[in-house]
């Protein structure tokens, strides 16, 4: 019997994603994340989706924020300012451990997917978190003051540029990890697409050359669940994004982005009034994840919907 892929990006996705970990088990399930935000910052190689979906995984992560380490301290970043050091982006001291021991695995060598899997076996993660790829691809988003790396829009700029395109640097001479290619090939049973931002967390992903090709030849429904309720986003500048790229903040305009790949899309109850409408056949779930058990219900509605349309 195969696995299902859950494909996800950072904040939200990581939430549905934790929720998908207390019902399948490691042999039925794994993990595909963005690596687009990934970035080189004070000589450390920084994958802050993949962290955010480890320390979920790991139930370590700090909840105010959804990213970085719960139980952290700030000694570092505080005696960096002293030095006047880049303190935009805030690493704690644990987290600081992290991103040390991953640069140097990947300047012994190894590659992002080996290293994650060490980091994970740390942590006493059991379920695959599988990096996107194992070559570089860095989202820029293009702005009218011109490209913007991911980091600084997101964190340096607070997502205040107006964005009106993205560009994934290297993502034609990269490749979907050997290890998420495997898990599609090998009688999977079925591909959910997290509530994560389409445009920065998702799109680097499904583009990855081949990808979209080995989900089609997967056999397995592909279904996604959807990151905008009643309009809004409920973490990050998705909608933000959609209303600066002139298309309409709704649930149905991301099943449209996602286009002909869906089987399925997961509406929260806020738009069930878009059940039955849209093109790809859809069903309706609380999907404002505030509780664990929110995570694990829409995680049990969702492999429902998947196994109902197999
Ligand atoms: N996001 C912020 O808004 N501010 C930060 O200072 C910040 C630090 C940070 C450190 C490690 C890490 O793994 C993530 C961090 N993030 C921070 C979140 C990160 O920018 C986003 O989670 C993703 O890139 C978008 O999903």
């Amino acid at each position: 019997m195969g696995r299902y892929l859950a494909i996800t990006g950072g904040v939200g996705g990581a939430k549905l994603a934790l929720g998908l970990a207390n019902i399948l088990e490691p042999r039925e399930l794994a993990f595909a994340v963005n690596t687009g935000d990934d970035f080189d910052h004070l000589g450390l190689h920084i994958s802050p989706d993949v962290d955010t979906l480890t320390y979920t995984l790991a139930e370590a992560s700090n909840t105010e924020t959804g990213w970085g380490r719960a139980d952290e301290s700030w000694r570092f970043i505080e005696t960096l300012a002293e030095f006047g050091g880049e303190t935009w982006f805030r690493l704690g001291d644990r987290d600081l451990a992290l991103h040390v021991t991953r640069t140097r695995a990947l300047a012994s060598g190894q590659t992002l997917t080996q290293v994650t899997a060490s980091i994970c076996q740390s942590l006493g993660i059991a379920h695959q978190v599988l990096p996107m790829s194992d070559d570089s691809v860095r989202t820029f988003v293009t702005t009218a003051t011109g490209p913007l790396a991911f980091q600084h829009y997101f964190v340096r700029d607070r997502c205040a540029p107006v964005v009106s395109g993205f560009e994934f640097r290297g993502i034609d001479q990269a490749a979907p990890s050997a290890a998420i290619l495997e898990v599609l090939a090998d009688d999977c049973r079925g591909v959910i697409i997290c509530p994560s931002n389409p445009f920065v967390s998702v799109d680097p992903i499904l583009n990855l050359p081949g990808m979209r090709d080995a989900l089609r030849a997967c056999g397995a429904p592909v279904v996604a669940v959807s990151p905008i309720v009643g309009g809004i986003a409920i973490k990050g500048p998705t909608a933000k994004m959609m209303a600066e790229l002139k298309v309409p903040s709704t649930a149905a305009q991301v099943a449209r982005h996602y286009g002909g790949l869906l089987d399925g899309f997961v509406l929260d109850e806020q738009d069930a009034d878009q059940h039955g409408q849209l093109e790809v056949k859809t069903c309706v779930a609380q999907s404002v994840m505030s509780s664990l058990a929110d995570r694990i219900a829409l995680a049990r509605v969702t492999v429902d919907f998947i196994e109902s349309l197999v």
